[in-house]
């Protein structure tokens, strides 16, 4: 007769009962209780276009207000998915789609009300001239817009005169450059000098593949960062009137 060990037995059917949180099932913790806000924060995070323009509709023609959607509503299911994303349950592609759902609402919301809606602050972006390398100024935008801020982006390969006269038009709060090349970095040098002498004393933050901490505080450009995820964290700095100096202190790598 076959002789069992009891133990094996044990061992081999011993399984994992706890299942763990989907990021899903971690987003749900975060919606919120009323059913028509809380229709639109799932299609934002979805990001399900479509669903995001019905939901807002259905919500307006309950007596919500159009302007007010854009907080309470969009801003908090991409809040969400910003959480989710710093957490590592997300990738960039969700933030991407997520963040297309979100700009095609607030369009919606916009063009649904008469009144303006208030934007934390205005910020002007772009990539260097003769450098067409734009996805990380693209991640960047998304991660302003979705934070609140009027983000004028300027595009890729931008004229050193472009980028100073947007900012004399816009005057925004700061300025975001990027550069993937080493031979089109140089541009972040004229522009700094070329916003000096006409008296704008905004941060420049600069960053992108090519340039490094070293180069940004050796010519002193302005300040420097690696992740464009970070850049909302300076942009409410910014506003809390810090200086280049306390910019560094807390985003520079020592
Ligand atoms: C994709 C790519 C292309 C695509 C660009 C498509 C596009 N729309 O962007 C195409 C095919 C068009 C291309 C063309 C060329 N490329 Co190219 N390309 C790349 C590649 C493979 C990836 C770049 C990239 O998108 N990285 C991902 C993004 C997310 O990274 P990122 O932009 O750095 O952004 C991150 C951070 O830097 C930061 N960030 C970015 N911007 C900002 C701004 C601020 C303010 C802050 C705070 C942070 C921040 O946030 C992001 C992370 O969160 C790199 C190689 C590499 N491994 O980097 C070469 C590379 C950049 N390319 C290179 C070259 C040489 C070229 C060409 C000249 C090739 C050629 N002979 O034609 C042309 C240049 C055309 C031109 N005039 O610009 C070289 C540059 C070398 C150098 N140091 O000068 C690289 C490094 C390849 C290499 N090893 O030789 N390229």
């Amino acid at each position: 007769m076959l002789e069992i060990d009891p133990t094996s037995i044990l061992i081999r059917y011993n399984v994992k009962l706890e299942k763990e949180m989907s990021p899903d099932d971690v987003a749900r913790q975060f919606f919120p209780e009323d059913k028509l806000i809380r229709a639109i924060v799932e299609a934002v995070f979805e990001g399900d276009e479509d669903e995001v323009l019905v939901t807002l509709q259905n919500a307006m023609d309950n007596g919500k207000d159009a302007l007010k959607l854009i907080d309470d509503a969009l801003m908090v299911g991409m809040g969400i998915v910003s959480k989710l994303y710093d957490d590592g349950l997300l990738y960039l592609p969700d933030v991407m789609i997520a963040a297309q759902a979100m700009t095609d609402g607030i369009e919606y919301c916009k063009q649904s009300s008469d009144r303006s809606h208030e934007f934390k602050a205005k910020v002007v972006s772009f990539v260097v001239e003769g450098d067409v390398h734009d996805i990380g100024k693209k991640i960047l935008t998304v991660f302003l817009r979705s934070n609140g801020y009027e983000v004028i982006d300027l595009g890729s390969d931008v004229p050193v005169d472009e980028v100073i006269s947007t900012v004399m038009e816009h005057r925004p709060i700061m300025l975001t450059g990027t550069a993937l090349m080493t031979t089109t970095m140089y541009s972040f040098r004229e522009i700094r000098e070329r916003l000096l002498e006409n008296g704008i004393d905004i941060p420049f933050i600069c960053g992108g593949g090519a340039v490094t901490q070293d180069f940004v505080t050796r010519y002193d450009i302005g300040v420097y960062c690696d992740d464009a995820a970070v850049v909302p964290k300076i942009a409410d700095q910014v506003l809390n009137n810090a200086s280049i100096e306390e910019l560094r202190a807390q985003f520079h790598r020592s």
